[in-house]
């Protein structure tokens, strides 16, 4: 029986249950009180950090009461449920979000202004939830906020790292790493220390036949270590659904330490056992897109599936409904190949744990699983070696070996005799060691899998799961593009263009359907609006020149057009092609007469970027810019004709500063690597404009916008194969400006070239995978285009203004409309309408 208040003592209950606050005395009254009492500080102890307390813990408070609403509504409705997991989520700063949603920020700013205290500072004042590496984390978040705008009930499923993506120095130009320990203070968490699951590695397996002749395994003599939950309240923009975000927590299964142990002497090894628990949930892994196949890691997915999954099936239980409607009550999506350890743990628990036989367990689990790929880079392709998941997941290597099995017989009916079929899809590879092949087990166990963009969902059924499409048909794969949540990346980001917006539109209803926006375009000709929105440009821009100039303390104008590029640093998103490019136009301003040079357009080139730390070549590209960098911004023929900046530890809360201040900003992968790219659509729809590849979304962002409001080019993604093969066997010659670029990096121009041979070599003598040289003529031209195109200011404001009334497309909402509809099945539960009280 669980605990509650009995129904006679519930008047009571309810008439002292918490209300919100709804007034500014009210809100500053709160916040005071949880000075001086949750924080023990007075009038005479109050800096920005306690007024950031006190103004989170008010909010805080009134999510807490819509959150317990929204968990008690849902359970009483026992609606199908959707949860997202994911290793990432890339949330930022809570506080605003909050406010904005919650609708109550006006009220706060005059609140903490009496109080003494800027709102801003209030709001900096916030450490960054950095759960998560960049596009596929942030994605994760966006989904977050979707969901619980449209009222889903849904919840978010991930691990509780002590340290987020590290934050990121630059010293001497190169990248330093530093831990991001970011739980000090977060009053956003909520630790549930009676939800805790025990999650078991290691030993065997043991078969025997029950009475009535049934063969039952067990998996025993493991090692225990315990799940703690921490809760997290994720609440909706104008709605009262606030739903949850669940976060587990390592910790060693009994108690504190090891007393006989400590009490012989062993303080050492008393701890140890503890200390090895906590390893498990301690640090995120900062690599993107890129696998490595590290014990800990592997360790990470399933304590985190098994937590996550115990929790999803004992909610299910509680129902008391016949196994055959867990897919009618449950809906889970993979985010990426992370939680792929999820499916046979799935099929563990319904056979081992609850007796089902295998094929009802197997139509379940096949029913519950959607699958989100977000890669075709091999180097991205999760395989984990059979001999590792043998000793640490005894149990689940048996059952991955089952599914292939069975698998694989239904495979041969259909294809008799193709033994190359068989070998191309098993979930094992035949290597040495043998290795399991995620991603055929997550397409093997799901119903669903979707690309993220179309491009990328048309790539993944040509090429990595080829096969897989001739086996199930063409249903089984479907898209569903990306989107962002206009909340934090308009509103949030750019509350001034969203104000413009919301009195030309009468009111914010685009925030909840960006469709909405189209109807810009019918103020292209109105004098006061143009006016204003490019003033708002500009005032971004002043922003962000003050940022640049407190943070990297470098003079910027903000007349100059802004280019630029923010994202993780990696060779095929080739932030090698936008310096090389840099230099190139750096030398041909060397080359100029000050006359000649009077005609030009300055430039800001911005880039900002951490890149894994074992990822040598992007470390390089990193140091290359910084180097450029001050060679270019110290070259007093130059002045402000061009400046080159790099922004130390790109996050989210920085990303909300850059994104509102670009002209143009660079999406410009080798065609067919990125799968989407989210930041894209963020800069677009704050009014910069786009360079960029025919790659992931910007084809459908070109689609929306129209093809005379981006900047597209360089080669196709059809013919990049040709192009690599090219560079292996026909001499290639390299573009002479490129060349002259090499020329002028080799002999030092921008400090030691031997650090940057490995990079100039991969592309003149390694055979250019990333296709650099095939693309920098284009590159080089379509940016003098767009020096030509910036001159003309209103025309270009014209190009802004249409592409961010086009850009409704984009929303994160639609995006979770097309997986409800077409992978979950699942139906909104908006709050129930309150009666007075
Ligand atoms: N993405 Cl596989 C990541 O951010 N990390 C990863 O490990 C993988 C993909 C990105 C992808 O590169 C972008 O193109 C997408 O826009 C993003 O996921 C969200 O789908």
């Amino acid at each position: 029986v669980e605990a509650s208040i009995p129904e006679p003592q519930r008047e009571a209950w309810k008439k002292f249950s918490a209300q919100e606050f709804s007034s500014k005395e009210e809100f500053e009254k709160e916040v005071v009180r949880h000075i001086e009492t949750t924080l023990a500080r007075s009038l005479f102890n109050c800096d920005e950090a306690a007024a950031y307390a006190g103004t989170a813990l008010a909010f805080r408070d009134r999510l807490v009461i819509e959150w317990n609403k929204t968990q008690q509504n849902q359970t009483f409705a026992d609606p199908k449920r959707v949860y997202y997991l994911s290793l990432e989520f890339l949330m930022g700063r809570a506080l605003d979000n909050a406010m904005l949603n919650v609708g109550m920020k006006d009220i706060a700013q005059e609140g903490v202004s009496e109080l003494g205290f800027r709102m801003e500072d209030i709001i900096s004042q916030e450490r960054d939830a950095a759960l998560g590496n960049g596009g596929l984390g942030r994605l994760a978040a966006c989904f977050l906020d979707s969901l619980a705008t449209l009222n889903y009930p849904a919840w978010g499923y991930a691990l509780r790292y002590r340290y987020g993506i590290f934050k990121q120095e630059i010293i001497d130009g190169y990248q330093v790493e530093i831990p991001d320990y970011w739980l000090d203070f977060n009053p956003w968490e909520f630790p549930r220390h009676d939800v805790t699951v025990d999650i078991q590695f290691y030993g065997n397996v043991r078969k025997y036949m029950d009475d009535s002749g049934k063969q039952w395994s067990v998996w025993e003599n493991g090692e225990i270590v315990n799940a703690v939950a921490y809760d997290a309240p994720i609440p909706g923009y104008g709605t009262k659904t606030t739903n949850n975000l669940r976060l587990w927590s390592s910790k060693a299964s009994h108690g504190e330490f090891d007393f006989t142990k400590f009490n012989s002497g062993e303080y050492e090894a008393s701890v140890a056992d503890q200390q090895r628990a906590e390893t498990i949930s301690a640090v995120l892994y900062p690599n993107d897109s890129l696998e490595r196949g590290k014990e800990l890691r592997l360790k990470q997915q399933y304590f985190w599936c098994a937590a996550s999954l115990s929790d999803i099936v004992r909610r299910f239980k509680k129902s008391k409904k016949p196994w055959s409607e867990f897919p009618n009550q449950v809906a889970i999506q993979l985010n990426d190949t992370h939680p792929t350890l999820a499916i046979p743990e799935l099929q563990r628990i319904l056979i081992d744990g609850e007796g089902l036989d295998w094929e009802e367990a197997w139509s379940i689990v096949q029913k519950t699983f959607g699958y989100t790929n977000h890669t075709v880079l091999p180097e991205a392709l999760e395989k984990w070696s059979v001999p590792l998941i043998q000793h640490l997941l005894p149990r689940h290597l048996q059952i991955i070996y089952e599914i292939n099995a069975r698998f694989l017989q239904w495979v041969e009916k259909k294809f008799p005799k193709d033994r190359d079929m068989l070998a191309s899809v098993s979930i094992i590879e035949e290597t040495q060691p043998k290795m399991v092949r995620m991603a055929y087990l997550a397409v093997i166990g799901s119903h669903k899998v979707n690309g993220v963009a179309e491009l990328h969902s048309d790539l993944i059924k040509t090429t990595i799961f080829k096969d897989f499409v001739k086996i199930y048909g063409p249903d089984k794969f479907t898209n569903v593009t990306n989107g962002i949540t206009p909340r934090r990346w308009l509103h949030q980001a750019n509350p001034r263009l969203s104000e413009l917006i919301a009195n030309k539109l009468g009111g914010y209803d685009f925030l909840t359907d960006l469709t909405l926006l189209h109807k810009l375009e019918n103020f292209l000709d109105d004098k006061d609006f143009r006016k204003e929105f490019q003033e708002i440009k500009y005032a971004n821009k002043v922003r962000l020149a003050k940022y640049i100039k407190e943070a990297q303390g470098i003079s910027v104008n903000p007349a100059s057009l802004f280019d630029i590029q923010v994202k993780r640093m990696h060779e095929y998103k080739r932030q090698q092609l936008n310096v090389f490019g840099v230099i190139h136009r750096y030398l041909q301003l060397k080359d100029m007469s000050p006359e000649e040079r009077k005609k030009v357009q300055p430039r800001v080139s911005i880039f900002g970027g951490k890149a894994a730390p074992g990822y040598w070549m992007a470390k390089t590209v990193i140091h290359l810019i910084n180097q450029v960098s001050a060679v270019v911004n110290a070259d007093k023929d130059i002045g402000d004709l061009l400046k080159v900046v790099f922004l130390e530890d790109y996050n989210v809360s920085k990303a909300e500063i850059i994104v509102p201040a670009s002209d143009i900003s660079e999406h410009i992968s080798t065609a067919g690597t990125e799968a989407s790219g989210t930041s894209n659509m963020k800069f677009v729809l704050n009014g910069g404009l786009v360079i960029g590849t025919c790659d992931g979304a910007n084809i459908e962002i070109t689609r929306e916008v129209g093809e005379d409001n981006i900047f597209l080019f360089g080669n196709l993604a059809e013919d990049v194969e040709d192009l690599r093969h090219a560079h292996f066997y026909g001499g290639f010659e390299l573009d002479s400006q490129l060349q002259r670029v090499f020329d002028e990096i080799r002999n030092g121009r921008f400090g030691d070239a031997g650090q940057f041979s490995a990079l100039v070599n991969s592309i003149v003598e390694h055979g250019d995978y990333y296709l650099v040289s095939d693309d920098f003529q284009s590159y080089v031209e379509t940016q003098n285009k767009i020096d030509e195109a910036y001159k003309n200011q209103e025309e270009w404001l014209t190009k802004t203004i249409t592409c961010v009334a086009r850009m409704g497309f984009f929303s994160s909402d639609r995006c979770i409309e097309e997986y409800a509809q077409e992978i979950w099945n699942t139906e909104p539960l908006p709050p129930p309408k309150e009666n007075g009280a």
